[in-house]
């Protein structure tokens, strides 16, 4: 069949829509038409040429949600007609990491999805008979897109797409980190590096979960008052700060805070968060994904004196299992979703969407097909 994508055909620029040949389903796999999808930094950061594992040609995206329209032979979870969110996380329930229960991080098809293949090495989409590679699993900036049947989630059938797709990483991902890798506790203090459309749900997420102070640092003032938006009882921005930040933010929490996030990418950022922690036990999560090449650095006292560090992709979360709940979450008014979403695109305007995100301008771009 044919689909409408908007195509990475090369790092640093933009993406080019245009139709594309898709074949079917094979055994284990599905047929999903995408009806909306949010951009993620991690796209952009794709795009600009920084993953390891970025490959062109390539169709970007992996927040998507939409319908089930066909599948492939052996396929039981899924129907046509169901309503799923693409997981770039799956879960297959029988892998040694599923079986485990310490992690999300599924590896039934880890080594398949990182070359942009489906698990049988080859991939579904091309463009006037060259390949063009699946990326995260997802390629949700397809109009059709397949994936291995244990990478979606069924989801009801009432939540709009428009809003839902955002469960399919940046809702997920900062609210999960809170209650699934961090498990912040109540009267905890929280701070959060970076308040865009990850540090938001972290913060909506230690709101939820009962924190006491939940200070928000951005280097953009204009997020203050987005931060407050959903929680956050202190903002600072670095650059206004006279002297050093981490004794800053150690003074503001009286001695450094319980949980702090990094959802920024910036590996100097990360020391930053990991030394922002309470001496004896706070615990640091890196959300925030760097640049090739990039490492992070501390004193291994800071360690030493039990302060830990930690990292979470996908919150933590089964995506099977739990993406199902936070879509709850979400009709059920628990979480908010709806002010995040600062702006709604059509497919062509896809590349307006990246420039909002670099001028810091947008939370979260939703493209509706
Ligand atoms: P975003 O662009 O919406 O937000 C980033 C925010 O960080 C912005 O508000 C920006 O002003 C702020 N910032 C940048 N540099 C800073 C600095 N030095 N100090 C303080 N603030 C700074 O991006 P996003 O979509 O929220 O993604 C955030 C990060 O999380 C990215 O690195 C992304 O790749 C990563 N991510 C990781 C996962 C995961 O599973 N681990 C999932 C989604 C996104
Ligand atoms: N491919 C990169 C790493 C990118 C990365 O860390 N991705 C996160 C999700 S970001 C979503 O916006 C993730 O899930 N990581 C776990 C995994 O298995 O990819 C690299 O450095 O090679
Ligand atoms: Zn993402």
């Amino acid at each position: 069949m044919k689909t409408r994508a908007a195509v990475a055909f090369e790092a640093k620029k933009p993406l080019e829509i245009v139709e594309l040949d898709l074949e079917g389903p094979k055994a284990g796999e599905v047929l999903v038409e995408i009806k909306a999808t949010g951009i993620c930094h991690t796209d952009a950061y794709t795009l600009d040429g920084f993953d390891s594992e970025g490959i062109f040609p390539s169709i970007l995206g992996h927040e998507g949600a939409g319908i089930v329209r066909e599948v492939g032979p052996g396929v039981t979870s899924v129907k046509a007609g169901d309503h799923v969110i693409p997981l770039y996380t799956p879960e297959c329930r029988q892998c040694k990491s599923c079986l485990s229960r310490k992690t999300n991080l599924c590896t039934a098809i880890r080594a398949t999805q990182g070359k942009g293949l489906m698990p049988d090495g080859t991939s579904r989409f091309s463009y006037k008979g060259q390949t063009i590679y699946h990326y995260m699993g997802c390629s949700t900036f397809s109009n059709f897109t397949v994936l291995p049947e244990i990478a979606v989630a069924k989801i009801r059938e009432d939540a709009p797409f428009d809003k839902s797709c955002y469960i399919g990483c940046g809702v997920t991902t900062g609210v999960g980190a809170v209650v699934n890798t961090a498990k912040v506790t109540p009267g905890s203090n929280v701070i959060v590096f970076g308040l865009g459309g990850i540090g938001l749900n972290v913060i909506q997420g230690a709101r939820m979960a009962g924190a006491d102070k939940i200070i928000g640092v951005d280097l953009n003032d204009g997020k203050e008052e987005w931060g407050r938006r959903f929680g956050m009882t202190h903002f600072v921005n670095p650059k206004k700060v006279t002297g050093d930040i981490v004794q800053h933010l150690v003074a503001l929490t009286d001695g450094g805070a319980d949980y702090t996030f990094d959802c920024t990418g910036n590996t100097t950022v990360m020391r930053q968060a990991l030394e922002a922690c309470h001496r004896g036990w706070g615990e640091s999560i890196i959300i925030g994904v760097a640049e090739a090449g990039k490492e992070i650095a501390t004193r291994p006292f800071q360690l030493v004196t039990g302060r830990v560090w930690k990292g979470t992709a996908f919150g933590g979360a089964r995506g099977r299992t739990d993406v199902p709940k936070i879509v709850d979450w979400y009709m059920n008014g628990k979480i908010e979703i709806d002010p995040m979403i600062t702006h709604t695109l059509t497919l062509e305007e896809i590349n307006k969407g990246f420039d909002l995100m670099h001028e810091g301008k947008s939370i979260r771009s939703v493209v509706v097909f």
